[in-house]
């Protein structure tokens, strides 16, 4: 367990951290940036890009996943992609500056043969000089060495939101089959990778409940992305009610406090955030963005508006952590 002389607390409880989404907006933003800068360079972003290695057709019923094989989202399936067609993409996302390539399928769990193949893929994406993450769904124990052995650098599995809310938007696996590949994806030594999603219709005290989750796993995730849902047409959840944007900040700034030492990611969402958002975001404690006009299956700002607000603000790449 963590310990709370080096400031890194996993004994959260929900009344505090309620507490902390009740500060005023000012208040919270200023510890929240405090705390930010004791860790991390403020004028640093870690810049990933995302590939959909294989994609729709998901046996699982994620209310807000436009992959579900139950769900109408006129998405076309796609087959495992060949190496080839990963390593261009890799490459375009190094020479437009990013980092980390991050690797995800629309599987429940892999089979063991087509991770054979992901593999080969993380191996020629490492020989770039590139950071890897995939996202391939619940892995064994077994799994999770073999990737780790192979030398992947992190695994993404996210909480997606808090236990209680969590029925209400996946029923084909459970919250304890989530923590469980967590726990497996930690063992076997793997960077994590886990966040949630804001914006579903859930209450504060599910955003509390996801936050309290994470944070008190037995170590943080090294990486927590915060996304906000994309809402597709044909699943669930295309009429999820909006979050006062402001509402997302706060969640962001909590996640900063809780996890002072994780990189938080603004994630999926960001094409309908202002730049002014993207900026109090940042401000809060995001130090870590996806990159290029995709994320999996939907539209990421475009790099070149992306290189802007950058600019903008001041902000430039974080180069990848020594091997
Ligand atoms: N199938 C694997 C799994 O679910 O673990 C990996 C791929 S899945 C698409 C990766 C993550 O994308 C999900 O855990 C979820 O947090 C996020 N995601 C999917 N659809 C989204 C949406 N419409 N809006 C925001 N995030 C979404
Ligand atoms: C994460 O938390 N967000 C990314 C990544 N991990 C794999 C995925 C966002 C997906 C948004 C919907 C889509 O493009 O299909
Ligand atoms: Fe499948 Fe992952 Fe989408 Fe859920 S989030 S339906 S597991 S691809």
């Amino acid at each position: 367990m963590q310990r709370e002389s080096t400031g890194i607390r996993n004994d959260w409880t929900r009344d505090e951290v309620h507490a902390l989404f009740g500060l005023s907006f000012n208040d919270l933003l200023f510890q929240a940036h405090r705390t930010h800068r004791e860790q991390f360079n403020p004028r640093q972003v870690q810049i990933s890009t995302l590939l959909s290695i294989k994609t729709g057709a998901c046996p699982e019923d994620c209310a807000y996943c436009p992959q579900s094989v139950r769900y109408e989202t006129g998405l076309g399936v796609e087959p495992l992609v060949e190496l080839d067609a990963v390593l261009e993409a890799a490459r375009a996302a190094r020479d437009g500056g990013a980092t980390r390539f991050c690797m995800g399928a629309a599987w429940r769990s892999p089979k063991d043969r087509d991770l054979d193949r992901v593999i080969e893929m993380v191996q020629a994406v490492r020989g770039l000089g590139m950071e890897t993450c995939l996202t391939l769904g619940m892995l064994t124990g077994a799994q999770a060495r073999k990737l780790k052995d192979a030398g992947l650098d992190y695994y993404n599995h996210n909480l997606d939101t808090s236990p209680e809310y969590y029925q209400e938007i996946i029923t084909t696996r459970s919250y304890d089959d989530r923590l469980d590949t967590l726990q497996q994806v930690r063992e076997a030594g793997l960077n994590v990778c886990c966040g949630g999603i804001i914006g579903m219709g859930e209450s504060r005290e599910d955003r509390v409940g996801l936050l309290v989750a994470l944070a008190n796993l037995p170590q943080h995730p090294q990486s927590v992305p915060i996304n906000h849902l994309v809402r597709v047409a044909g699943t669930p959840l295309q009429g999820a009610e909006g979050l006062d944007p402001l509402e997302f900040v706060r969640t962001i700034a909590v996640a900063r406090l809780m996890m002072p030492a994780s990189v938080v990611r603004l994630s999926a969402g960001r094409t309908d955030m202002s730049d002014e958002l993207q900026a109090l975001c940042f401000f809060a404690g995001a130090n870590s963005i996806f990159y290029g006009d995709r994320l999996l299956t939907t539209d990421n700002p475009e790099a070149v508006r992306d290189r802007a607000l950058l600019q903008r603000l001041g902000l430039s790449p974080s180069a990848p952590a020594p091997a």
